[in-house]
């Protein structure tokens, strides 16, 4: 992201964009449900899946948009719209523009869009593939985007776009899903201007919307935002953007990093059984609703990080294996569901239970079909303040696919790998999960260990992360203008276990003066602290100098701290990459 701007070299307007993208994922989300509920009725729309940017959902979207929106819908878009700060403001705008649209019948929509529709094609254009439009990425290639089935050069408007570079994020796909996060866009005086760029239509092979492949294990896979830098498309895995990723305290689902080992399942809810069985049960079935009705409902907010989170700075030291995670692997959301140990007591786990581990298994299965799987310590599963769920909401609606629906298990403080999403059975062990993922897989090692020489039954499974804290703004290499007064630097610092983040120490100049940042979060119970914590601090721009060198490090409440570079703890798995984080800037002359 922040490498979009290639012609630019002033970062400093970079950041205004994506101010309310928090709002308006709500936005996106919606105009998403909507067209996933209008894919029941159009059978051809039922499986897009993939880079957004790569298929083609443009008819897609012009549909949905022509449908009128039902109540939940609308809750649904305004919970999103509520799901972080300054969203008043935009919600106010839509919430006007609902009312206007409330009136309209669909028919009524529907011509309204037909009419508009047979004004486009009065004008004759030349025809693109969906390829060239990709093909138009930077100022030097000139900057395409395609709305519904019209195809605009937009270059000369990237430097009048008053919300500045980040327009760059749309380049060479659809616009649709990036106006739908921004509300600003969704006037009508913004479709005209964009009217004026008009150069070309899409072919009509690329209006059609993508059809599921069966073949393809990877057919039905759901749809994602393409703001998400994607790591591997197959196995899915993708983290959002630095600077939008401190943007909000919750992390919104859209753009929450998904890492799958295998593909998404599609799990029917009414068919879905949870199996609860091992040492000293009886093997019970439960349903969704049981789970839902039979337990006391928990909300935790709770901060998720992949073991392999900045695996990408380690892979500066040194090569290692894994997919090359930049330092948005990690996200916070809130989780709702029913306590995994009010679930094991009612299934009959005594509590003098000799059981030492809980195992956990996905629906989720490799070719060989043994699926996903990770185990945790019976300690944390039955502990009274461990707050270890089985949860079928996140961030306030039921589990998106990509996250685990219908049900996953939520273990706070406890690496990824553990949370073991589209969850199917549990069983009581005085073993440890027998998983690829538990028994050889996520596990540290010194930095002598090569692959020759490892042994992954000499270490213990990842478990409590260590401390950890990022800077996600300015970005590494960002420009900064010497005429700015002040730079401001944002990031996140969470520790594992329940530690509570108390401190967050930034330097500017490589480590040599420190300055304490100012935090933000939820107040959580001592040993319960599983939400992350943001952080800024804003100071003058020291003069004279070309060149930052930004730091930052956190300190938990048992006075844990960040090791201040990769090297030593360099491991042939490129887990656990908890170092200092930096970031180099540099300062350009200023004309004052
Ligand atoms: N069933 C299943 N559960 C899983 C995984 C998986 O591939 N399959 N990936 C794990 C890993 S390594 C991580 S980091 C988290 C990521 O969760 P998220 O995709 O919801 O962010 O899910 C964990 N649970
Ligand atoms: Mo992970």
């Amino acid at each position: 992201m922040c490498k979009l701007d290639m012609d630019s070299k002033k970062g400093g307007t970079v950041m205004s964009f994506l101010r309310c993208t928090r709002s308006a994922l709500g936005i996106w989300r919606l105009q998403n449900r909507i067209q996933i509920e209008t894919s029941a009725v159009l059978p051809q729309a039922s499986s897009v899946y993939g880079f957004v940017r790569s298929k083609n959902t443009t008819a897609n979207h012009a549909r949905s948009v022509d449908y009128q929106f039902s109540t939940t819908q609308w809750r649904h878009m305004v919970m999103g719209v509520l799901a972080g700060t300054g969203a008043v403001l935009v919600y106010g705008l839509y919430r006007q523009q609902v009312q206007q649209a409330e009136p309209k019948s669909i028919t009524e929509l529907t011509s309204l869009t037909v009419s508009a529709r047979d004004n486009e094609v009065k004008q004759t254009y030349p025809i693109f593939t969906r390829q060239d439009v990709t093909k138009h990425k930077t100022m030097a290639d000139g900057v395409w985007v395609t709305y519904k089935s019209g195809v605009y050069d937009i270059t000369k408007f990237i430097d009048l776009h008053p919300g500045g570079k980040k327009i760059m994020l749309a380049a060479g796909g659809a616009i649709e899903p990036f106006w739908a996060m921004y509300a600003v866009h969704n006037q009508e005086h913004i479709y005209e201007m964009l009217e004026e760029y008009k150069i070309g239509e899409l072919s009509p092979e690329d209006q059609k919307v993508a059809t599921s492949d069966v073949s393809d294990p990877y057919g039905n896979e759901p749809l994602r935002h393409p703001v998400l830098k994607v790591n591997s498309l197959k196995p899915f895995n993708a983290e959002p953007p630095l600077e939008i990723l401190s943007d909000n305290y919750l992390t919104p689902t859209e753009i929450f990093f998904k890492r799958n080992h295998l593909p998404v399942p599609e799990v029917d809810p009414k068919k879905f059984r949870l199996e609860i069985m091992g040492e000293g049960l009886t093997s019970i079935q439960l349903t969704l609703n049981d789970l839902k009705i039979k337990f006391p409902k928990h909300t935790v907010t709770a901060t998720l990080q992949c073991a392999g989170n900045r695996r990408s700075e380690m892979n500066a030291v040194r090569q290692v294996k894994g997919l090359n995670w930049g330092m948005a692997a990690i996200g916070n959301a809130t989780w709702t569901g029913a306590k995994l140990s009010d679930v094991l007591k009612y299934a009959g786990l005594p509590e003098d239970t000799n059981a030492k581990h809980v195992q956990f298994e996905g629906l989720d299965k490799d070719v060989s079909g043994s699926p996903y799987g990770a185990s945790i310590s019976i300690r944390k599963a039955l502990a009274k303040d461990g707050d270890v769920l089985l949860a079928y909401e996140m961030n306030g609606e039921n589990l998106s696919r990509d996250h685990g629906f219908p049900l996953r298990v939520v273990v706070p403080g406890v690496v990824g790998a553990r949370n073991v999403k589209w969850l199917s059975k549990i069983i009581v062990s005085k073993e440890e999960s027998k998983s690829h993922w538990q028994v050889n897989d996520y596990k540290g090692f010194s930095p002598s260990v090569d692959w020759d020489t490892v042994d992954f039954s000499t270490a213990p499974a990842i478990q409590e992360l260590p401390i950890q804290s990022a800077i996600t703004t300015p970005c590494n290499d960002d420009h900064i203008s010497a005429d700015d007064d002040e730079v401001t630097v944002k990031g996140y610092a969470w520790s594992g276990g329940g530690q509570e983040v108390i401190r967050v120490d930034v330097s500017l100049d490589g480590g040599k003066t420190w300055q304490v940042a100012e935090l933000t979060g939820e107040k959580q119970d001592e040993g319960q602290a599983w939400a992350w914590k943001l952080w800024q601090l804003t100071v003058p721009l020291p003069k004279g100098q070309k060149n930052l060198e930004i730091i930052c490090k956190a300190v938990d409440n048992n006075y844990n701290v960040q090791p201040d570079t990769v090297a030593p703890i360099w491991n042939l798995r490129g887990v656990l990459n908890n170092s200092w984080s930096r970031v180099k800037v540099t300062i350009e002359p200023g004309s004052g």
